[in-house]
């Protein structure tokens, strides 16, 4: 953006940043190994739900193989990912978490 100053003289500013961010969904996938009760502890743990909204995620995971867990921006949402994965692996379970991009 460019403005005149009081004598006249060009006035370079930056360009504001508001673009809201891109947004990305964390999803849960299903499989038919990891526990129930471990699903419904890694709900809470890493995205702050209580038990019966963790219990309503892992259910609806369960029943129709995916369900979103939560939406955030890139960085937050690679993290979040990044840790249910190494946590279900860490524990030996296959559960998996991915992002895809909100429309
Ligand atoms: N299907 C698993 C079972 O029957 C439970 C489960 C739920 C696994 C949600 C993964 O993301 C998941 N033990």
């Amino acid at each position: 953006d460019e403005y005149a100053d009081d004598m006249g003289v060009a006035v370079q500013e930056s360009e504001p940043q508001l673009k809201r961010p891109s947004m990305y969904k964390v999803v849960l996938l299903n499989d038919d190994y990891t526990p129930m009760e471990f699903v419904v502890e890694t709900l809470e743990v890493f995205f702050s739900m209580n038990r019966e909204q963790a219990t309503n995620v892992m259910l609806t995971v369960h029943t129709q193989g995916k369900a979103v867990c939560g939406v955030f921006t890139r960085d937050i949402a690679e993290t979040k990912a990044a840790q249910v994965n190494q946590y279900a692996k860490e524990n030996e379970h296959p559960l998996l978490c991915e992002i895809e991009a909100v429309e």
